[in-house]
C-alpha cells in the first residue's frame, strides 16, 4: 500500500471513533455497537477511489510539494466524507434496487435483523457527513463552499435516481422511449457529480480556489463520469460478478442501461419484439433471452467502441486545458478507470 493511502486508511478510523463517541447523542453500549458495525460493513469496503482522489487531486494541485500531516489529515477527512456519502447512497440504491450483494457480501438491508432498519442507517450515514465537516473544518474560510458543495451534489445524485426510477415504474414500461439523451441525462445526475467532480471540488475548495474559476475541469469530469456510469451498465451484464462484487439486475428492474439503448439501435424489428417481451422481467429465462440477443448483435463490440472512442474524446479535452496540473490530474484519474473490469 502506498504511504498516502496507509494513512487515508487510518483515518477513517479516527472519524468513526469521533462520531462515536459524538457528545449530540447519548449513545447506549447497544446503540454505539450497531453504529460501528454498520459502519464497518458499508464504508470502507469499496475500492476507495472517490476518497482518495480528493488527496491525490489535492496533491497534483500542490505540483509534487510535500503535503503536511494536516494536509494530509484534512484532504483524507474530505475523501472519507464522499466514502460516507457513497455509503449512504448504495445502502439505499441496494433497496431501491432489489440488489443481492454488493463489494462481495450480501447487501446491508439483506443481512439477518436488518431489513428496513438500513432506511434509517442510510440517514445516519448522511447525517455523519455535516458532523464530520463542522468538527474538522468549521474554522476553515471554504466551509460554507463545502457544505454548499455537498448539499448541491446530493440533490443532483437524487435527483438522477428520480429518474433512474421513475423510467421503470410498473404498468408504463416502454423501451421506445429508452434513448441515449435520456441515459445521458439520467447518468450524468446520479454518478458523475458525485463520483468524479465532487472529489476535485473538495480539492480544489481546501486549495483556496474558487470553483466558478474551474467549469471548464468540471465540464471534462462530467463526461469522464458518464463514460463511468457507461462502463457500469456494461459491467452490470457483461462483468464477472466474483470480481466486481455485485450480481448485476438492470435487465429484470427495466433499468434504461446503455446497453438496451445500443441494443434499441441496433436490432431489427423480430428482435426488437424479442427484447420488448423479454427486457424487465425477474423470470431468468426471460433475462437469458435478452443476453443472448445481446451477444448476437454484437453489444460487446459496440461497448469496445464506445470505450475507445471516449477515451480518445477525453484526452483530447484534456490536453486542450491550459494548466498541466490540472492535466496530470484529469489523465491519473482516466487512466485509473480506462477499461476497468470492476
Ligand atoms: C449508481 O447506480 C447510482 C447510485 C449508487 C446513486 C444512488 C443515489 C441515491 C440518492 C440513493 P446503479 O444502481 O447502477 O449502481 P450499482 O450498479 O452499483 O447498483
Ligand atoms: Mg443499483
Ligand atoms: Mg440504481
Ligand atoms: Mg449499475
Amino acid at each position: 500500500m502506498s504511504d498516502l493511502k496507509s494513512k487515508f486508511v487510518e483515518v477513517y478510523n479516527i472519524l468513526k471513533q469521533e462520531l462515536l463517541n459524538d457528545p449530540a447523542f447519548e449513545f447506549t453500549d447497544v446503540s454505539r455497537q450497531w453504529v460501528e458495525r454498520m459502519l464497518d460493513y458499508n464504508v470502507p469496503g469499496g475500492k476507495l477511489n472517490r476518497g482518495l482522489s480528493v488527496v491525490d487531486s489535492y496533491k497534483l494541485l500542490k505540483e509534487g510539494e510535500e503535503l503536511t500531516d494536516d494536509e494530509i489529515f484534512l484532504s483524507s477527512a474530505l475523501g472519507w466524507c464522499i466514502e460516507w456519502l457513497q455509503a449512504y447512497f448504495l445502502v439505499l440504491d441496494d433497496i431501491m434496487d432489489g440488489s443481492h450483494t454488493r463489494r462481495g457480501q450480501p447487501c446491508w438491508f439483506r443481512r439477518p435483523k436488518i431489513g428496513m432498519i438500513a432506511v434509517n442507517d442510510g440517514i445516519i450515514l448522511r447525517n455523519h457527513i455535516p458532523r464530520i465537516l463542522k468538527k474538522h473544518f468549521r474554522g476553515k474560510p471554504y466551509y460554507v463552499d463545502l457544505l454548499d458543495l455537498f448539499n448541491e451534489v446530493e440533490f443532483q445524485t437524487a435527483s438522477g435516481q428520480m429518474i433512474d426510477l421513475i423510467t421503470t415504474i410498473e404498468g408504463e414500461k416502454d423501451l421506445t422511449k429508452y434513448s441515449l439523451p435520456l441515459h445521458c441525462q439520467i447518468v450524468q445526475y446520479k454518478t458523475a457529480y458525485y463520483s468524479f467532480y465532487l472529489p476535485v471540488a473538495c480539492a480544489l475548495l481546501m486549495a483556496g480556489k474558487n470553483l466558478d474559476d474551474h467549469i471548464d475541469v468540471k465540464n471534462i469530469l462530467i463526461e469522464m463520469g458518464i463514460y463511468f456510469q457507461v462502463q457500469d451498465d456494461y459491467l452490470d451484464c457483461f462483468g464477472t460478478p466474483e470480481v466486481i462484487g455485485k450480481i448485476g439486475t438492470d435487465i429484470e428492474d427495466f433499468k434504461c442501461s446503455w446497453l438496451v439503448v445500443k441494443a434499441m439501435e441496433r436490432c431489427n424489428e423480430e428482435q426488437k419484439k424479442l427484447l420488448i417481451e423479454n427486457y424487465g422481467k425477474a423470470d431468468p429465462a426471460c433475462v437469458a433471452k435478452v443476453k443472448e440477443l445481446y451477444n448476437t448483435i454484437d453489444l460487446q463490440g459496440a461497448f469496445a467502441e464506445y470505450e475507445s472512442a471516449s477515451y480518445e474524446r477525453l484526452i483530447k479535452s484534456i490536453e486542450a486545458h491550459p494548466n498541466k496540473a490540472i492535466q496530470a490530474l484529469l489523465k491519473s484519474f482516466l487512466a485509473k478507470i480506462y477499461k476497468r473490469q470492476k
